[in-house]
Order: structure tokens, then C-alpha cells, then sequence
């Protein structure tokens, strides 16, 4: 099992908060704003560093910082999808340098156990999460495609953290952690306390209904970024995250 796991699970229990937010923000000055506003609420601050129109590699030093002092982790959404030589020098290299200061980072399993290796190789220290399921209306995940990612997993637990999993099928999310078990984080996006969709084919669920069929973590983005007060309303969603997290699982 990856420390990683262990590390996330003691930050979830200290501060009874199993949210993680999406930072989807184009200004690196706008994410660390919300990080201090936020960051005693979540237990991992998302990110997607390539929608930053002002990066600098001063901005995950800052941001590290910041999780240090209110104790989160940061999940860079790379979604690496390649073969295993570039996932390598995307991971380490580039502009961002991810290696360099991404907690978690994730990657499609479409291409098979080399994309795990070639992130593995220039690894440092973060924990690779799967996407066994996604969120989008009309996706082409399937049960058997989530099933054999979690195969993948199991054969590279040193490193991989756990999934993304989807609550709008949570059928198949009940059996990822079935076959998971318990020594896997499952993340679940697509979280909004009133469920819907958005006009580009994303689907909400409710944190209740994602922790009722296994997730660990939900992630939220525009819920909270979207919102007037956003500190306010990582309080709701910490909130109704930890109760439905003591209702199902504890
Ligand atoms: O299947 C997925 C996987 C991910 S990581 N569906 C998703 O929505 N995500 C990410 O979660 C997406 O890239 C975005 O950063 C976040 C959801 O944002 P929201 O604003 O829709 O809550």
C-alpha cells in the first residue's frame, strides 16, 4: 500500500473532511486566494495547472506552502494518456514539472500497465490514482474497463493511490469496491448538493449517494468555486461529506 494512502487517510480523520476541491481557475493568484480561504475544510486541492495563464514555478511552492500549513494534498489532474516514455517526460519535465511537487496525480489505464511504469520511473513522491469511470453523459467506461483497471492497480499498489469513480453509476462504483477492497481511495467527481447536469454533458450526484456506493473522497469544483461565498460553501459540502461518511462507512 502506497504511504500516500495512509498520509490522506489521517488528514481525512483529523479534520473530518473527505472534500476535495477543483480549483479550475486560469489565475495562479485566484487558486492560492482560495486555498487559504478553503484550505482548513478540504483534505486535497485539485488542481489542473495546464488552464493557468500565469504560471510560474513559484506557484507550487506557494501553494505547497499553503498545504503544509492547513494540511491538505495536492492532486495535479494531469490524465495522463500516452505511452510510457512520454507519460515520463510529461510527468518530469515540461513547464510544470508535476514530479516535482504533485501529492497525487492520475492517468487512463486505456493504454494498459506501461503507462503505470512510465510514470513509476520518474516518480518521486506522489500516488498515481486510475480513472476506472468519468462523469461525462455518453462516456464509454464500462464495468469490464473498470474492473480491469482495478486488475492494473492491484498489480502496482506500491504506487497507485485508487480511482476516479462516477456516482451516476453507482452500480459499478459498488463493485470497484468490492473487487478494491479497502486498501484503495476511491475519488468521485461530478458532486453537487442538488444533482443535475451542466450544458456540457457533466452529471451531478450528491455527496450522500457517491459515499453510499463506496467513494472515500468527493471532489467539487464549480459547487464551491462557482459560489458567492466559497468558504461558506466548503463548509456545506465538508459537512454533508463527513455526515454521509459516518453514515455509510464508519
Ligand atoms: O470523470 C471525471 C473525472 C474528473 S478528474 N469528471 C470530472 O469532472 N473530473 C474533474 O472534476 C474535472 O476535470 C473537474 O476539474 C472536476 C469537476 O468540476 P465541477 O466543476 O464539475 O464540479
Amino acid at each position: 500500500m502506497n504511504p500516500i494512502i495512509t498520509k490522506l487517510r489521517e488528514i481525512i480523520a483529523a479534520k473530518k473532511s473527505n472534500l476535495t476541491v477543483a480549483a479550475d481557475i486560469s489565475s495562479a493568484e485566484k487558486i492560492l486566494e482560495l486555498a487559504e480561504k478553503i484550505g482548513d475544510k478540504i483534505c486535497v486541492l485539485k488542481t489542473h495547472v495546464d488552464i493557468l495563464d500565469d504560471f510560474t514555478s513559484e506557484f507550487p511552492k506557494k501553494l505547497r506552502e499553503i498545504a503544509d500549513r492547513k494540511n491538505f494534498l495536492i492532486f495535479e489532474d494531469r490524465k495522463f494518456a500516452d505511452i510510457g516514455n512520454t507519460v515520463s517526460l510529461q510527468f518530469s519535465g515540461g513547464i510544470y514539472k508535476i514530479a516535482e511537487w504533485a501529492d497525487l496525480i492520475n492517468a487512463h489505464s486505456i493504454v494498459g500497465e506501461g503507462i503505470v511504469d512510465g510514470l513509476r520511473k520518474v516518480n518521486k513522491k506522489s500516488g498515481l490514482i486510475l480513472l476506472a469511470q468519468m462523469t461525462p453523459e455518453g462516456n464509454l467506461f464500462t464495468e469490464d474497463y473498470a474492473l480491469k483497471t482495478v486488475e492494473i492497480a492491484k498489480a502496482n499498489s506500491d504506487f497507485v493511490v485508487g480511482f476516479i469513480g462516477s456516482s451516476d453509476k453507482p452500480e459499478i462504483l459498488r463493485k470497484i469496491r468490492q473487487v478494491a477492497g479497502d486498501d484503495f481511495m476511491i475519488f468521485t467527481p461530478g458532486i453537487k448538493l442538488a444533482a443535475g447536469c451542466d450544458d456540457l454533458g457533466q452529471t451531478y450526484n450528491t455527496p450522500e449517494k457517491a459515499i453510499q456506493a463506496g467513494t472515500d473522497v468527493i471532489i467539487v469544483g464549480r459547487g464551491i468555486i462557482a459560489a458567492e461565498d466559497p468558504s461558506l460553501e466548503a463548509e456545506k459540502y465538508r459537512a454533508a461529506g463527513w455526515e454521509a461518511n459516518l453514515k455509510f462507512k464508519i
